[in-house]
């Protein structure tokens, strides 16, 4: 096999919550082609995702997050077993690059009973707080203030060096929770890496209509925050920053806060047709395809050929079409089965999840 084959092989190696310092080799080939499978995978689960929805096989939202998978990916991938990973709708490649087995998010949106929910919630709405990846919670700006409870739990034990990261869109920067939040993480200095989604539309109202401040940086200097902007289509420069970021907070600067811009190439969910998007900033450098992005810089960089890139993704088409397969054959819920207590069954009120 040769070194480049060796890479590629390595990288579909185990799907494992990542170990190790991987914020200290950003920019190597090693990372960007991982990244880029984790970003492939994210991105094909995601069409699936929206094909079975339209096919009426999933109840419920399906939300997609076409176009923001470098960003995503970059947290989910430079963060270490141990830490925290508190998602978003749209980190479908950020959770499968921290290490979330394709199956649970499989199983969670078909309503598997194997899911990590038990069929018992759906969607994006799927974790395993013992291994750090938090279930989403869907009031905006709610998960900031879950994950600072999280760290400063820790360090009340004296267990220190993790880091914490969250994702939020421009229009979760306009909730009093968001603003309390990245307060109370300035004062405590704690390692939270909170990363923002400038994608232009809360749903479909646009920024200039969310916040009057010349950017979404200031908001982080208004608190005492470290904050960073980064072109969020371009998957380079998010790694980069996002090494920065992570390793900043890990060294105990303070909480973090990343700054992308770029825009969601889907409707807020697959139920919306995205008709509101403003052409021109579809046609801008803000609505390039990262993953056409990410291809091309491999290219360049001559870290792959297409002959290469064609079989990572060959091979993440075939991973979703086993995942789904596999789930379509599972048990769904039994309630008879289930062992309640008050407001739950006891495996979720008990945390054994
Ligand atoms: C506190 C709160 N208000 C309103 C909603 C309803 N809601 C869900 S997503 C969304 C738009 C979010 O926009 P943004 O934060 O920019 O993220 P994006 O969808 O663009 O990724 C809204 C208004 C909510 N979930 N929580
Ligand atoms: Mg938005």
């Amino acid at each position: 096999m040769n070194a480049m084959a060796q890479t590629i092989e390595s990288t579909w190696q185990g799907v494992i919550l990542q170990d190790g310092p991987a914020e200290e080799v950003s920019s190597t080939r090693e990372q960007h082609l991982k990244a880029f499978r984790w970003m492939l995978l994210g991105r094909i689960l995601d069409e699936k995702f929206a094909s079975l929805y339209r096919g009426g096989k999933i109840h419920g939202g399906v939300f997609i997050g076409r176009g923001q998978e470098a960003l995503s990916v970059s947290i989910g991938q430079l963060l270490r077993k141990g830490d925290i990973f508190a998602p978003l709708i749209r980190d479908l490649a950020g959770r499968l690059a921290f290490g979330e087995p394709i199956l649970e998010a499989v199983r969670n949106y078909l309503g598997s009973a194997l899911g990590p929910m038990r069929a018992r919630d759906g969607n994006v709405h799927r974790g395993r707080p013992k291994q750090g990846l938090l279930p989403m919670i869907s009031h905006l700006g709610a998960m900031i203030s879950v994950v600072n409870g999280m760290l400063i739990g820790r360090r009340f034990k004296g267990q220190l060096g993790a880091v914490g990261a969250t994702c939020i869109g421009d229009g979760g920067t306009s909730t009093g929770a968001f603003h309390e939040a990245l307060n109370q993480a300035a004062v405590e200095k704690l390692p939270l890496v909170l990363v923002v989604a400038n994608n232009e539309y809360a749903y479909s109202t646009p920024t200039s209509r969310q916040f009057a401040c010349r950017s979404l940086l200031d908001k982080a200097v208004g608190y005492g925050v470290e904050s960073h902007g980064v072109d969020g289509t371009d998957l380079a420069a998010c790694l980069k920053v996002m090494a920065k970021a992570v390793q900043r907070a890990r060294q105990g600067f303070g909480p973090q806060m990343v700054v992308a811009r770029l825009l969601r190439l889907c409707g807020h969910g697959e139920h919306d047709d995205a008709s509101y998007i403003d052409p021109k900033l579809k046609q801008s450098p803000l609505g390039r395809d990262c993953i056409k992005v990410a291809e091309d810089y491999l290219l360049r960089q001559n870290w792959a050929d297409s002959a290469v890139i064609n079989g990572l993704r060959a091979e993440a088409v075939q991973k979703v079409e086993d995942a789904v397969a596999t789930v379509q054959r599972e048990p769904g819920p039994d309630p008879y089965k289930e062992d309640w207590c008050a407001l739950a069954s006891r495996h979720l009120s008990d945390g054994t999840v």
